[in-house]
Order: structure tokens, then sequence, then C-alpha cells
């Protein structure tokens, strides 16, 4: 105990003994120090309350930090990472639920998904992640609009369309993701306009469903490779790569070090040079079966 403190020191390292936070813990210690006795035998106790406060306020920087980190990531799987955002009720749960293998839940009443709901779609010999983006557009999702590879978003035909655009593209300048490759989809359709950049679907009974699995693919601008072993049918799901990806790039996905172990592939397509031998600076086209050779 300090000599000659005051009421107001007990009062501060009660409030400091009972206190339940990092930061009540570091008003009540500043407290502390500031009504500590200032003479020569309390200058061991002040240099040991003002450690003390140093280690609160580095434990709390690090907790600050922490709950400022994006929360949502999730882990990219498939040939890409397709996003899933409009206003609340316009049918993303439907839409999810139907392409995917998902099974979530479509409420009655508003923000249903609170969190972002994961489904896997296989499309085209390919498999891609679908993630439904809570309409609440809150901050910890951003690290998660940031990985998409591309966006669907979805405008609800019972509301004003040119409304639920503005109030997206706002979230989207927010987000700063505008670059973002996006699809624009027209949900519980009965009739379409004639824009030619929207896809009109109805995610309920299905409507449209194939169109707009093509044209996600198509806006993707990737192409879609087959590996194969000698001797055997080629692999499925396939891999899908960028356009004017090598041969290279492709044993590099399959595995770290299988474009140093690598000696030769041979290419298997509708050409007339299918079953060619070539090398790793093969650029690749859509379609193309690989088989690669390390010995
Ligand atoms: N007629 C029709 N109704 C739909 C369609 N898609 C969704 N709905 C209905 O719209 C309501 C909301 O659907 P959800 O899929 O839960 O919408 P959401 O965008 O996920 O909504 P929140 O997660 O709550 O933001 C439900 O009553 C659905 O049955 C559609 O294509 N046609
Ligand atoms: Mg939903």
């Amino acid at each position: 105990m300090p000599v000659n403190a005051g009421p107001e020191y007990f009062a501060a390292e009660r409030r400091y003994s009972e206190a339940r936070t990092l930061e009540e813990k570091i008003i009540a210690l500043e407290e502390m120090i500031r009504t500590a006795p200032k003479h020569k035998s309390s200058e061991h106790l002040l240099a040991d309350l003002r450690k003390r406060l140093s280690k609160l306020k580095r434990a709390a920087a690090i907790e600050r930090r922490k709950s400022q980190r994006p929360k949502f990531t999730i882990r990219k799987d498939g040939a890409a990472q397709i996003c899933i955002v409009g206003i609340t009720k316009s049918g993303k749960s439907t839409l999810l639920n139907s392409l995917t293998n998902a099974d979530v839940e479509i409420g009655e009443y508003p923000y249903t998904t609170k969190e972002p709901k994961v489904g896997m779609m296989f499309y085209n010999d390919l498999q891609f992640q679908l993630v439904e983006i809570p309409s609440t557009f809150n901050r910890e999702l951003s690290g998660l609009l940031h990985s998409c590879d591309l966006i669907l978003v979805i405008l609800d035909s019972e509301h004003n369309i040119e409304k639920q655009k503005n109030e997206l593209m706002k979230n989207v300048k927010d987000f700063r993701i505008g670059n973002k490759k996006r699809v624009l989809v027209k949900n519980k359709s009965k009739v379409c306009g004639l824009d030619p950049d929207t896809v009109c679907i109805d995610a309920k009974t299905g409507i449209g469903l194939d169109e707009l699995k093509e044209k996600m693919w198509k806006e993707l601008g990737m192409i879609k490779i087959y590996t194969k072993s000698p001797n055997k049918p080629k692999a499925i799901p396939a891999v899908a790569l960028k356009i004017n990806s090598t041969v290279e790039d492709l044993a590099k996905k399959i595995h770290k070090d299988l474009a140093k172990e690598f000696k030769f592939a041979r290419i298997f397509n509708s050409t007339k040079f299918s079953g060619k031998k070539v090398g790793l600076g093969y650029k690749l086209q859509d379609n193309d079966i690989v088989e690669v050779h390390t010995e």
C-alpha cells in the first residue's frame, strides 16, 4: 500500500480490481497513477503501475485490431467464388438453394440470412462456390466481397429496379468492389424486358437458370481444362484457368512440384494435333485434355 495515498487513489484502486474490461482497467489504472503520491517512497509503486498500464494498452491494441479484422472469410473452393448480393427478400437464398446443394432458410420476414451462406454448384464439368451475402452489407463482409471472382446482383422484379440498382451500386462503391466482374439478374420475373445485359430468372421455379449459369461462366472469362492419367478417362471435375494459361500454369495448379518434375505433356482435343507431345510453354485451349508425364 502506498504511503500517504489519498481516498481518490483507493477509490481508483477499487475500480481497477472490479473492472471487467480492458478499457475499464486502463481508465482506473490511469486514475491510480494520477492520484498516487509522488515522493521517493512511492517511486517503485509508480513504476510498477506504469508498467502494468503499458501492458494493458498493448493488449487492448491487439484486441482492437482483432475486432476490426473482416470476420467472414470463406476458403475459396472450386473453379471460382461467386457472391450473391441483393436487397432483402429479393430471393438470394432461393437462388442459392436452386443452383447448389445448399439448404438455406427462406424467410417470410426481411433479413432472414444473417451470415454468409455457401453452396457448391456443378456446371460444365466444374464446381463453383456460391456465397449469399447478407443484405445488411455490414463491414465484417468486406474481406469476403473482396475475394469474390464474380458478383451476381439480384434485382427483385416486385420492387423498383432502378432504386435497387442505385442502392446496390452505392454498396458496391462503399466496399470498393466496383471493378469486379458482375452479372445483373432480374428475379421473380414473369415478363422480361429487352435489356440484353440482364438475365431474367425465377429462382423458385427454375426458369432461366441454365441461361444464368452460361452467362456466369462467360463473364468469368476462363477456360476449362481436363487432366488425365495415361490409359485413363479424363478426370472430372475439370480445372478452370485464366485465358492464355500454359501447361506450366496447369501443372502448378495441380501440385506445386509438378512443374519441376515435368518431362512432357500430351494434349488431346478435336484438332489434327491431338495426341501430340508439348512442353511447359504450350498455350492451352478451352476443353483441352492434358496428360502430364514426369518420366
Ligand atoms: N414468386 C417468386 N418468389 C420468390 C422467388 N425467389 C424468392 N421468392 C420469395 O421471396 C421471399 C424471400 O426469398 P429469400 O430467398 O429468402 O430472399 P433473400 O434475398 O435470401 O432474403 P434475406 O436473406 O431475408 O435478405 C420468399 O418468400 C421466397 O419464397 C421467385 O423466383 N419467385
Ligand atoms: Mg437469404
